[in-house]
């Protein structure tokens, strides 16, 4: 066979959405990243499937890319899916916001699921054929890299978890904690986000698994093979971004927003309505601001798109009640007679245009995760205002992966609703340094160099590096009393959008 290698995905879910006009793309970040790469390779996608009678098409329009299904029963779901792996490991992963379930009925469905897509993604591989890429994603998935090893496989393995890897002495809660990392150096490569996750999972390795030993980023087994370890921080698809928010419907909605918004300063946050995501420590955070700051009643306004996500398990439904009443609660204590309210909240899943706008339009984002493997809506939002020369501020959790790289943000910390004047600040708004960051490409396009060094790859893409964005300088000093979570917005609030 001639031609570029295969890659083959292995993820959880199918990239792909049933719509009332039928099948679609999913919107996922994850689909995002990894379309260039794929489509540049005949790639291919075994995703699971659940819950619909109609089969998953083969292929879906807008997406060149072979769909393969791994049919999962609800049974099996309720315990692999939203069980172990999203009421153990994610509330683990995420360094305990919430504590993690440890139960065995779930931890033996995650094998069987896990054994279900090995039968599957097992299949890309033919005789005499060159053997595909397979790369495995995610915490769902951690025992897939070992049972394709061990059903005979020809392929490079990758693996590589969009989660933070806790540390070890967390991670060693788990009853499961050497299968685990076993199943993980399986691959040939492990990818993560930052430095931090990979030197975790090394540490973890090496004081959980006696039999292997640890040679920088290397882990060598007792059968011989080494496994490499790699910093590869996602990305989005700026240039993707770029011609998106130069459309013509982009522009209308913005301006009907800034239209609507008038002077007032806006705030945004957009997250999956996920525990993690700090939702709450944010409204706090307003809610403080807008107690000791009465000038800016009426002034500025958080808009909060809340994605509905996990609905089925009980803490996220929680999560939404907390929020909502958060919500309600200062709107009722903050709103004036015939003004604004200071939060515009919406839980839907929005168009991406509008959701582009929103970015375009709002003065400060605000990503305030308690933890969070990388965030891409902080990288959204530094490629929208870096792209139009806005001078947006971007107020980003020191818990979230993405602040090893936007250095420029202003770094806050979620736990400290109240504040205090340690905050760091930023005074120059988007720089070269931070657009480079964010809209560096995630994967190159052969996959070969895929995970080539151990560390993070150094060069950003030059698609961004514009000049100093116009305007005032909204990133600068906080007020005292301003909290800690709004630093850097809390000076800027009256002053009106401009451009
Ligand atoms: C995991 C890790 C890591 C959100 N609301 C809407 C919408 N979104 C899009 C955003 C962004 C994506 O969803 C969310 O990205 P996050 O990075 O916040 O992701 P998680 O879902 O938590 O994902 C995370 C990521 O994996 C990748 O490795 O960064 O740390 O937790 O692209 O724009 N998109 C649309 N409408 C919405 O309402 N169209």
């Amino acid at each position: 066979m001639t031609g570029p290698t295969q890659i083959v995905v292995i993820a959880n879910r199918l990239p792909i959405a049933r719509t009332p006009g039928g099948w679609r793309p999913a919107s996922g970040g994850l689909v995002t990243a990894l379309r260039p790469v794929l489509e540049a390779s005949r790639g291919a996608w075994v995703g699971g499937w659940s819950g619909s009678k109609e089969e998953p098409p083969a292929h879906v329009s807008g997406l060149s890319l072979d769909l393969r299904a791994v049919p999962l029963s609800p049974r099996l779901v309720a315990a692999y899916y939203q069980g172990f792996s999203n009421q153990t490991l994610w509330p683990l992963f995420h360094d305990l916001v919430h504590q993690p379930i440890i139960d065995r009925s779930w931890w033996e469905a995650y094998r069987g699921a896990n054994e279900l897509f090995a039968g599957t993604a097992g299949g890309f591989e033919r005789p005499r054929e060159q053997p595909p890429v397979l790369w495995v994603h995610d915490y769902h998935l951690m025992l897939l890299p070992r049972l394709l090893r061990r059903g005979g496989s020809r392929s490079r393995i990758l693996y590589f978890l969009h989660t933070p890897f806790p540390a070890p002495e967390l991670f060693a809660r788990l009853p499961w904690r050497a299968e685990l990392l076993q199943g993980v150096l399986g691959a040939d490569l492990v990818g993560f986000h930052t430095d931090m996750y990979r030197e975790n999972f090394l540490r973890a390795c090496r004081y959980l698994l006696p039999e292997v030993s640890v040679e920088g980023d290397t882990v060598r087994l007792p059968d011989g093979r080494s496994v490499r370890s790699s910093t590869h921080p996602i990305s989005v698809d700026a240039r993707e971004l770029i011609k998106k928010i130069g459309e013509p419907r982009v522009q209308r909605q913005t301006r009907r927003l800034r239209e609507q918004f008038g002077s007032r300063t806006v705030m945004l946050g957009v997250d999956r309505l996920d525990y993690t995501k700090g939702i709450l420590q944010r409204l706090r955070a307003l809610e403080l601001l807008l107690e000791r700051r009465a000038d800016l009643r009426g002034r500025v306004t958080l808009v909060q798109i809340a994605e509905p996500s996990r609905y089925e398990e009980p803490r996220y439904r929680q999560i939404r009640v907390e929020v909502e009443q958060a919500v309600g609660r200062i709107n009722g204590r903050f709103t004036e007679p015939g003004r604004a309210v200071p939060v515009r909240y919406m839980y839907r899943s929005m168009p991406l245009s509008r959701l582009l706008s929103y970015y375009l339009l709002a003065d400060v984002a605000l990503v305030t995760s308690l933890k969070d493997g990388m965030n891409l809506v902080a990288k959204e939002y530094v490629v929208c205002q870096a792209a139009t020369q806005g001078s947006g501020v971007l107020v980003l959790s020191e818990f979230a992966g993405a602040s090893q790289e936007l250095t420029q943000a202003v770094l806050c910390n979620p736990f400290d609703e109240e504040g205090s004047r340690t905050g760091s600040r930023r005074r120059s708004p988007w720089a070269k340094q931070s657009a480079g960051a964010a809209c560096r490409p995630w994967a190159p396009t052969s996959t070969p160099t895929m995970f080539s060094r151990g560390r993070r790859r150094p060069s950003p893409m030059p698609l961004l590096l514009k000049s100093e964005p116009k305007g005032p300088d909204r990133s600068g000093c906080s007020s005292p009393g301003t909290p800690r979570g709004l630093r850097g917005a809390g000076d800027r609030l009256p002053t009106p959008l401009s451009e």
